[in-house]
Formats: C-alpha cells, structure tokens, sequence
C-alpha cells in the first residue's frame, strides 16, 4: 500500500471513532512518523466541523479542573468532546500530566469525550505543531468541540489557543493577574474571560479590575463583541452552564456577523505559520556542514560578509544542501 492509501485506510477508523485509531494518529503525527504529511493531508480532508474551544491562563489556575467541568456540562447537552491538554516542561506546577488524567478521569468509559495530553519533547517549536494536528484529528474524528488547554506562559504556549474559534482566559483571585494578563498579552486574546476559584476573597475586585481593563481595550476597538466575564468555581461546578452558554453566545455572535470566516482564515493563518516555523528551525538548526554554509562561515570569519547577510541566506535557503 501506498503511503496515501495506509493515510487514508486510518482516517476512514477515525471518523467511525475508532479510539486507537485516534490515537495512533496523533502519536504518528506528534512523533513525525513517515508518511506522517500524507497522513496530515487525509486528516486535514476530513475535518472542519469541529468547533475549537481553546482554555488558557497562569499555571495552576484550575485550566484543567475548569476543563473537566465544562466538558461534563456539553457531555449532559449532548455534544461530544475531544480534549487536548498542552502540558510544557515549563509549566510551574509540575507533574501535570498526571495532575491531567486525574482531573479528567471523571469522563473515563464514556465514548463521547476522548482526551489526550502533550508534553514537551525537548524539540523547538514542536509541540505546538503537534497540538495543532492533535486538534484536527479530532476535528476529523467527528468531536461537536475540541477542547485545547495551555498554560498562558510563553508565546508558544499562548499561539496554540490562537487555532480556537473562542479563547477562554483564565484567572483567578489574589494573584495579581490583572498585570500578568497584559504581559502575556491575554487580555486582547479573550473572547471570554473566566474568574475561577471564586470562593476565594477578592473575587468581586479582580472581576472589577477585568471589566475597566475591557472598558479601556474598547475605548480603542469597538469589534462588537464584548467579552463577558463569568465566575466559576471548577471544583463545585458552580458557574459552568453559564460558561458553556457564553461560549454558544460567542459561537452565535461568530456565525451572525460573519466573523466566522474571518476566524477560519486566522485559524489557518496559525496553523501554516506553527508548521512553518517548525520546518524553518529545523532546517537552519541542522545545515549540511559542508558547501554553501561552511562558505558562509569562512566569508563571516574573515569578514567579508556580515553575520546578518549571512543569516538572511540561510534562512532563504541558499546556505542549505
Ligand atoms: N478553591 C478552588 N480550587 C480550585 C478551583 N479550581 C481548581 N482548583 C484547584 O486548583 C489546583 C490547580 O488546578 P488545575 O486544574 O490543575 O490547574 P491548571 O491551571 O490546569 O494547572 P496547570 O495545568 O499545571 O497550569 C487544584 O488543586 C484544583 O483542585 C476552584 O474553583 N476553587
Ligand atoms: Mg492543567
């Protein structure tokens, strides 16, 4: 068999909802396989119906707990889930993989919900791109949502949740998170902003804080859509049908106003962009050390070229075998 036809023999078990299906895919792609683009290809063919829900903000901010809350509320709707959890070595809390499959366990044995965690393997750039294809074999699985969760540090971490049609941002009292909002440049990133342990004191400041830091963004864009900002407590379940309706709220506004179509072409905008980066990388990381780029040194060395002009032809290819 062809590498297209194995491609497409899997893709046909996924969208039956095969789980081992599933996840053969996403390891496949994850780890790069060959034939790894031709599975990418039939994946990417099938998909486009899923609607993407991307859950981010500081570590340790109930992202997961807030996770498994939300997926039992669309689960009781009767939609079904597939859940990505991002989980770089970077991320404070540590252990959080296992943390993960705790917290999601509540949804072990039902076939509507399938969740997967990502880690780091130590490779530039490549988780996010391993996210991203995650997310569109379970788009082409046939999930109603997918759920993507990423700790809000890092700018890679933070373009992941730039595939979502609806990005929710996290905080949480007494953290100061106003001020870690507009350094990772969340607050601008939020069609829905989550308080979350809102049993704790200082609920009432911090959604007063969110809501004049709103006014001031909107004094300067007026798009039409203004995020709403809702409490929750996670552990409780308290506030989570009222997350769920802002999120169809968003997902109604998006299809209303047309938005919609500007956001599919963002989403891919990401996704060619993440896939590029990866590939642009690994290829400066790893010139042939012979011919052109050995040249290039020498002419740096002995300064006749800049390492500037030297870098540009790299990354245009022309110092690559
Ligand atoms: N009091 C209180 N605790 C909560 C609430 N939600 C989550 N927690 C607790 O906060 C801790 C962290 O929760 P997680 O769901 O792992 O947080 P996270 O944001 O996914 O963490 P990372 O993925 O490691 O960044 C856990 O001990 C949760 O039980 C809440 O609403 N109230
Ligand atoms: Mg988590």
């Amino acid at each position: 068999m062809t590498q297209t036809a194995v491609s497409e023999a899997i893709v046909d078990r996924i969208r039956e909802g095969h789980r081992p299906s599933i996840a053969q895919a996403i390891s496949l792609l994850e780890a790069r396989h060959p034939g790894f683009v031709e599975l990418g290809e039939a994946v990417w063919q099938a998909g486009g119906q899923a609607r993407v829900i991307g859950i981010t903000g500081a570590p340790g901010s109930g992202k997961s707990t807030l996770a498994n809350a939300f997926v039992g509320v669309l689960r009781a709707r009767g939609r079904r889930v597939g859940i990505i959890a991002v989980d770089p070595s970077s991320s404070i809390s540590g252990g959080a993989i296992l943390g993960d499959r705790i917290r999601m366990s509540g949804h072990t044995g039902d076939d509507g919900v399938f969740v997967r965690s990502l880690s780091t393997r130590g490779s530039l750039g490549g988780l996010s791109r391993a996210a991203i294809d995650a997310v569109a074999v379970l788009d082409a699985a046939g999930f109603d949502d997918v759920v993507v969760e990423t700790v809000g540090v890092g700018q890679a971490e933070v373009d992941i949740v730039k595939i979502a049609h609806s990005v929710l941002v996290v905080s949480v009292p007494g953290l100061g998170d106003d001020i870690q909002m507009i350094k990772a440049g969340l607050i601008e990133l939020a069609d829905i902003h989550v308080v979350n342990k809102a049993d704790r004191a200082d609920v009432n400041k911090l959604v007063s804080e969110i809501k004049s830091m709103l006014t001031l963004a909107h004094t300067f864009h007026s798009a039409g859509w203004v995020p709403p900002v809702v409490e929750t407590i996670s552990t409780k379940g308290s506030g989570i049908p009222e997350l769920v309706d802002a999120v169809d709220a968003h997902t109604t506004w998006l299809n209303t106003t047309g938005e919609i179509e500007r956001t599919r072409m963002r989403t891919v905008e990401v996704r060619i962009r993440e896939i590029a980066k990866e590939l642009l990388v690994e290829s400066i990381q790893d010139p042939a050390r012979g011919g052109p780029f050995a040249e290039l040194v020498v002419e740096v060395e002995s300064r006749q070229k800049s390492p500037y002009v030297a870098a540009r032809s790299l990354v245009a290819g022309d110092a690559i075998q």
